[in-house]
């Protein structure tokens, strides 16, 4: 790694960063590749560095419609929590949570991972029996949650209100002490960075506009920069998957949805912890730079408009008022959008398709940062050795024809 002293900062800031070693080169693309991967995101990334550096596979090259992490890694507000129900989904989201917890020392790159704990709040008898039940079942598979009462909640986020006079008032929390926050541009820049070092291309303004397939099997894929031949084509385009498996045919069990979040004005560190409410639709934690970072249920209409729109921060900071009195008078500095894709049973979709070469890893709708080294990781093996790994292997997208769904809607706690 590069290391920079204060005065070569210096140097270089005064000679406009000519000399600069760049994190990854702009190569152009090469006319054949053993592997394409279409989205470079952070799950397209991640499984490009897994792909080389587990498989040692880097004939390999990441195409991305814009630039490297613009599109909802850059977006999201960057939760990271296992505490889903069912066993699959156990397995999944811990593995990923279990590699955030070494990733700043695999890519040599600080992703600032910080397990400040996520807290989920019940406000009704339902919301209670609803967490109770997650908080067994997460202890069966060895995840990390426990219960706690209005004031244990209170006492671990002291800005929280706990007035029983609320209309939503807070009987009681979930807290996974492991979960947190991490930075989400520097997942996608520290992936980047250790693909390219082990010899992937990273292809970035270059859409890819086709699929090519021969006798039920794909040979490659147009792109705004020529044809390019391939062995096998990834598809991990998250909001953009069933446009661009439509390309292969392939019609997908997904729908494109708005999702949108906004920031606050900086402020000290007053919020130690990541809250969320399923029931009134907000969350909140607060960002390094001291944004309060807040988000909110999807947009009610499909849509692939990235852009944020009055009405639900509107409704969210309502939400957030209610919850938290304390932050009446801050002033909002921006909100936008990202385009999530999700699966009828909010659980993601990892593996093969009916066209041989081809994989897709999509459906990871509102959930998706949090996996993002745990389903690069399991991609990668499939992609390498042609057959799932076994984390992955339930999350095919044949359960919407068998029926064996992985209903996760409860866990998925942003409103969709
Ligand atoms: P992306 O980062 O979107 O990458 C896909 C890439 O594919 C894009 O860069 C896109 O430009 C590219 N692409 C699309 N079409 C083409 C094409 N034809 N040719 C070439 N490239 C193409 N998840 C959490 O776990 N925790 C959170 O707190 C959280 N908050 C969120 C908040 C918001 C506002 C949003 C929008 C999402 C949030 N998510 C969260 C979800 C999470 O962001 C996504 O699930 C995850 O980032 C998806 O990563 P990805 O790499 O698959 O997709
Ligand atoms: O999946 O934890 C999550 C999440 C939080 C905000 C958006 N998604």
């Amino acid at each position: 790694m590069q290391r920079y002293s204060i005065f070569s900062l210096a140097r270089n800031a005064l000679t406009g960063h000519k000399h600069w070693q760049e994190a990854w080169r702009s190569p152009e693309p090469q006319p054949a590749y053993d592997t394409l991967i279409i989205g470079a995101g952070g799950h397209g990334l991640g499984t490009a560095y897994y792909l080389a550096k587990e498989h040692g596979l880097s004939n390999v090259a990441v195409l991305e419609k814009g630039w490297l992490g613009g599109g909802n890694t850059g977006r999201n507000t960057t939760i990271i929590r296992s505490n889903y129900l069912y066993d699959e989904s156990a397995a999944l989201y811990d593995h990923s949570v279990k590699l955030w917890e070494g990733l700043s020392q695999e890519l040599n790159y600080n992703v600032m991972f910080s397990q400040r704990g996520v807290m989920m709040l019940a406000h009704n008898v339902h919301d209670v029996q609803v967490l109770e039940r997650h908080i067994y079942s997460h202890r069966l598979n060895g995840v990390d949650n426990e219960w706690l009462t209005p004031e244990e909640a209170k006492a671990f986020c002291p800005p929280l209100s706990i007035d029983r006079g609320a209309r939503y008032p807070v009987m009681g929390a979930a807290l996974q002490r492991r979960g947190g926050t991490a930075r989400h541009d520097a997942v996608a820049w520290g992936y980047a960075r250790g693909a390219d070092a082990r010899g992937v291309d990273i292809i970035q303004n270059c859409a890819v506009t086709g699929i090519r397939t021969e006798a039920g099997r794909v040979v490659g894929v147009e792109t705004e920069k020529g044809f390019i031949r391939a062995k096998k084509v990834a598809v991990v385009a998250a909001g953009h998957s069933s446009h661009v498996m439509a390309m292969a045919g392939v019609r997908m069990p997904l729908e494109s949805v708005p999702l949108q979040a906004l920031v606050s004005e900086p402020v000290k560190p007053i919020f130690p912890c990541v809250v969320m409410s399923n029931s009134v639709h907000a969350y909140i934690s607060q960002s390094d730079k001291g944004e309060l970072v807040i988000g909110a249920g999807t947009d009610q209409y499909v849509s692939y408009s990235q852009r944020g729109g009055m009405q639900i921060p509107e409704h969210t900071l309502e939400a957030i008022l209610e919850l938290f009195p304390i932050f009446s008078r801050m002033s909002m500095l921006r909100q936008w959008g990202g385009t999530v894709d999700v699966t009828p049973d909010r659980s993601p979709i990892i593996g093969k398709t009916p066209v041989d070469g081809l994989y897709v890893n999509c459906g990871w709708g509102t959930g998706g940062f949090k996996a993002t080294p745990g389903s690069a990781h399991v991609f990668a093996h499939t992609l390498a050795t042609g057959e799932p790994h076994p984390i992955n292997a339930p999350f095919t997208l044949d359960r919407f024809k068998t029926g064996r769904l992985i209903d996760e809607a409860a866990a998925a706690a942003v409103a969709h």
